[in-house]
């Protein structure tokens, strides 16, 4: 192979790369929770898309974000952030809440 054609392979390559990329971006949420509820109490994203929550527990108290559906746990002390990573999903209503205040710190992720 010439060195210009080697050049053409790379270039071409590295679109190919990029092109990948963009296709599968993950999209970005924003989530928190204070007063031992989340705000918003639903989130939605696109369908076969990772999804990456950017989770602030503004409460007084740790909190356990967990969700069995998006098999999430994590334990967020008071006034920490947390970057969440979730695999693509299908459309559907997944279900999360705070394990430590289970009946009424409930939200859910709609897929669609
Ligand atoms: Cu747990």
């Amino acid at each position: 192979m010439s060195l210009k054609t080697v050049a053409a392979l790379l270039v071409f390559a590295l679109f190919s790369f990029s092109r990948v990329d963009a296709a599968y971006a993950d999209v970005e949420i924003a989530l928190s929770y204070k007063d031992k509820k989340f705000d918003p109490s639903e989130i939605s994203a696109p369908a076969n898309t990772p999804i990456v929550i950017k989770f602030k527990n503004l409460d007084n108290d740790a909190m356990e974000l967990e969700s069995d559906s998006l098999k999430i746990e994590k334990v967020v002390p008071a006034g920490k952030d947390a970057t969440i990573k979730v695999k693509a999903q299908k459309a559907g209503r997944y279900e999360f809440f705070d394990e430590y205040n289970e009946k009424t710190a409930r939200g859910a992720l709609v897929v669609k």
